[in-house]
């Protein structure tokens, strides 16, 4: 791994970097992953590679879905596993009912195998494949995606994607699930389609998830249920799309 000295103006980008090269040396993550990953730095380096308000409301509402789903799913690809395992880890140590079930875009079953492992190894409860045991077809998908594991995606109400394609994310919208997707890109079809959009980077949202998540542990679920009717996501895009233009 290059070192990268910790008072660069940039060490956590080149931070993350590191991550996803040293994932793909590991067979977790994809050459495809590094050209995803590039594209999330372009709109990370737009939005000032800081977390926005925006991205704050959107996180208080995810933290609400998955406290009041009755089956939490967090849907886990390469470049997440890669750049966030230690990071997911914590988020579940805090949501004790969330499933993390692997499912590539690209996939092969060596690597879905080495993630879910990986996952594991790093102490994540509750790891399932997409791709192992019975699973159900998740309609208008062709690929190996389309498989849902009956332990997670087959049953979850709620499910949060990252780093997602707009095929899959529209599909589970239309086979009834909550999507909540993480996506730095306000104008890809995932953030568009989604539910509840996270504009911001896929690490710096797994802790503030986590912190939000404990916070709301005590919440009453009337409140809960307020604050998802109150929250409207079209504005949370267009917020993020103004940032964007004035960071340009
Ligand atoms: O491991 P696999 O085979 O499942 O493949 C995973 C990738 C990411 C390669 C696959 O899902 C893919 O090709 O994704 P896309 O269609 O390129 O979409 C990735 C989206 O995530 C883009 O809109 C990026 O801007 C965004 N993105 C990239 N890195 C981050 C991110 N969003 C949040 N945090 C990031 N770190």
């Amino acid at each position: 791994m290059t070192e990268v000295p910790s008072n660069h103006p940039r060490y956590h980008s080149l931070q993350l970097r590191e991550r996803l090269v040293h994932g793909l040396k590991a067979g977790l993550a994809t050459e495809a992953g590094l050209l995803a990953h590039g594209r999330g730095e372009a709109f990370d380096y737009l939005l000032g590679e800081k977390s926005h308000d925006f991205a704050a409301e959107a996180i208080a509402v995810a933290s609400a879905l998955l406290l009041t789903a009755r089956l939490p799913v967090f849907s886990v690809n390469g470049n997440s596993a890669s750049l966030a395992g230690q990071e997911i880890n914590e988020l579940v140590k805090v949501h004790e009912r969330m499933v993390v079930e692997v499912n590539l875009f690209h996939h092969s079953q060596q690597r879905s195998s080495l993630i879910a492992n990986y996952l594991r190894e790093l102490g994540v409860p509750h790891v399932v494949e997409s791709s192992v045991g019975p699973s159900v077809a998740l309609p208008e998908i062709k690929s190996a995606r389309r498989r849902m594991n009956v332990e997670g995606l087959a049953e979850a109400d709620v499910v949060l994607v990252a780093l997602e394609d707009g095929d899959r994310c529209q599909a589970l919208v239309n086979a009834g699930r909550k999507v909540i997707a993480v996506d730095l890109n306000p104008l890809s079809r995932t953030a568009q389609v989604a539910h509840v959009s996270i504009v911001d980077e896929l690490t710096r949202v797994l802790k503030l998830l986590a912190t939000q998540l404990k916070s709301d542990q005590n919440q009453t679920p009337e409140e809960l249920a307020r604050r998802i009717a109150a929250y409207d996501n079209a504005k949370i895009l267009d917020q993020a799309i103004a940032t964007i233009r004035r960071g340009v």
